[in-house]
């Protein structure tokens, strides 16, 4: 095995023992496989476009198949390997419709007979089978960034939402990548062009999310607990949530958010729900500790699962993209009914109500349209100095010690600066008494990884609102914490929309040749952070 492709990238190079994210070389190598075949699809889906046949079905698949390859998503090998074999049966069907060229890259034309096959095919096949590192590391960049982008698409999706424009891309992208000859500079525009279809990809999941569960509102979260037996949800699909939400009406379950579902809460669709609690716990890598204590059963919609630990892992559920071997896994829709949860609300019931780990609330719901209501007090609190700089901390957090920085730098700002966050990393300061600014909280919670959207699109609206020429012209600070591939669309989204002087931390990608991230840094003024002194003193003050 070989992968690069987050944060906690062994030694800051790779993990080729076994992942630090709990990755055994199998699934690993079988991902490795699942990618690869994925790309053939992506090879037969144009050919079948530019036949005017319906790609459908394969474009569905190559969003989902990403999607089961992000970051600690789905450690069941044996999903995987079903899904490569679905992989050759979409290619097999879309072939007996065309008229196939003679020449077509191995991709699209390899079938492994059997599981033996596909575990040697997949060590041919890995990322370091690409020799060239600054092709490889671009190649990876790209890749990476259409993770991500699958994610958001597979949520909006599953609202009933798509943009075929953004199918379109993946496949252009993913061919560009199986090109032996492709050369750097053919790479970079499509890596540049896939932070375009980012923001496009995140605009259509914040408008499947607000016109199917209403637009974020300030909203104060209970992070303390009830007295009912309970169900867990994590991960960013609201489609699971709601339909998890109907299911347990009436049947004495309550339901609490983990990690990334904590901003389902600021949607007023959602308040209707009484047994809909609170947010237990914090962000994706504390759940060791804190699904020992919630007692009851834990679904997973997506990503960030750890390996659970065998006192509670007959209580974890998977459902959509995630998977873990030996948890029960929720099965899809089928011709549009409801998931079907039964065994996660029979399984609460014989549970005991969690156990409290804290108490109080926390206040969240500032997305771009609730931003906007408030635009005058924004703005009057900038020409006052009351604000004098808003610092976005978007992104993830993780389990690494060294993200005590951020922490550390939300507690060091100076008072007259402003939080703008979205993802997990807001964990790290989003329960520290940082107080507020002429009733404007130092923290502004927008949502999800995805809705760092609505940052940017607030950012746009501050531009305007000052006649601004240029988005860095704003007193805004990017100090931004990644850990998987969601963040790398995000990442490449901002700098589509002009964003220059992004901080990325804790650590530079390790994807990124020493080529690659210097025409980030000289084209893009992407840097890496310091100490929080340093920091502090050379962006804020
Ligand atoms: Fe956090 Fe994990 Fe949101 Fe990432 S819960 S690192 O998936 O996508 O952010
Ligand atoms: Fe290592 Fe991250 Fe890849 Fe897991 S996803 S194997 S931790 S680089």
């Amino acid at each position: 095995m070989f992968c690069y492709q987050c944060q906690e990238a062994s030694k800051g190079v790779g993990c080729s023992i076994k992942g630090v994210c709990g990755k055994t070389p199998e699934v690993a190598n079988l991902q490795d496989l699942l990618l690869y075949t994925t790309k053939g699809v992506a090879i037969w889906s144009q050919l079948g476009a530019d036949n005017g046949i319906n790609t459908d079905k394969a474009d569905k698949y190559i969003i989902d198949a990403l999607f089961i390859t992000i970051t600690n998503a789905n450690f069941d090998s044996n999903k995987i390997l079903e899904k490569i074999k679905e992989g050759y049966a979409i290619q097999d069907e879309l072939k007996a419709q065309l008229d196939a060229p003679v020449e077509l890259h191995d991709s699209a034309v390899y079938r492994a007979k059997d599981e033996n096959e596909m575990e040697s095919k997949s060590l041919l096949i890995g990322i370091l089978s690409i020799e060239n590192e600054d092709i490889r590391s671009l190649k990876e960049l790209l890749t990476y960034g259409l993770k991500g982008m699958a994610a958001y698409g597979e949520h909006a999706w599953n609202l009933g939402f798509e943009n075929p424009e953004i199918y379109a891309f993946i496949r252009k992208a993913l061919i560009a990548t199986t090109k032996g000859d492709i050369t750097a500079d053919e790479l970079l525009p499509l890596v540049l062009e896939c932070g375009k279809f980012g923001v496009d990809v995140m605009a259509l999941l914040d408008k499947a999310n607000t016109e199917s569960f209403g637009h974020p509102e300030v909203t104060s979260v209970n992070i303390g607990v009830g007295k009912n037996p309970a169900i867990l949800i994590s991960g960013h699909d609201l489609k699971d949530l709601e339909e998890l939400l109907e299911q347990t009406q009436g049947t004495g379950v309550d339901v609490y958010t983990h990690s990334e579902m904590l901003p389902a809460h600021y949607y007023p669709k959602f308040k209707k729900y009484e047994n809909f609690v609170g947010n237990y716990g914090s962000a994706w890598w504390k759940q060791t500790e804190e699904f020992e204590t919630f007692n009851g059963p834990i679904l997973f919609t997506t990503n960030c699962i750890v390996p659970p630990k065998a006192s509670y892992k007959d209580r974890v559920y998977t459902t959509g993209a995630s998977g873990f071997g030996g948890c029960t896994h929720i099965a899809d829709r089928q011709n549009g009914q409801p998931k079907d949860f039964s065994a996660v609300i029979e399984h609460a019931k014989k549970c005991a109500a969690p156990t409290e780990i804290e108490s109080g609330s926390i206040v969240g719901g500032f997305a771009h349209n609730q931003v906007l209501q408030l635009a005058d007090k924004v703005v009057d609190a900038v020409k006052s100095g009351a604000v004098n700089k808003f610092v976005v901390m978007a992104g993830c957090d993780g389990r690494m010690k060294d993200r005590e920085y951020y922490t550390d730098f939300a507690n060091e700002l100076p008072k007259d600066t402003v939080i703008l966050t979205a993802g997990c990393a807001k964990y790290r300061y989003n329960k520290l008494p940082l107080g507020d600014i002429g009733g404007i909280p130092r923290v502004l919670d927008a949502g999800q990884c995805n809705d760092s959207y609505s940052l940017a699109v607030t950012a746009l609206k501050l531009k305007e609102v000052f006649e601004l020429e240029d988005i860095n012209d704003l007193p805004i600070v990017y100090n931004i914490a990644w850990y998987e591939q969601k963040a790398v669309i995000v990442l490449l989204a901002l700098l589509h929309l002009g964003v220059k002087k992004i901080n990325l931390g804790p650590t530079l990608p390790a994807f990124l040749s020493p080529n690659v991230a210097k025409i980030l840094i000289d084209t893009f003024g992407i840097g890496a952070i310091s100490t929080v002194e340093e920091d502090i003193k050379n962006w804020i003050v």
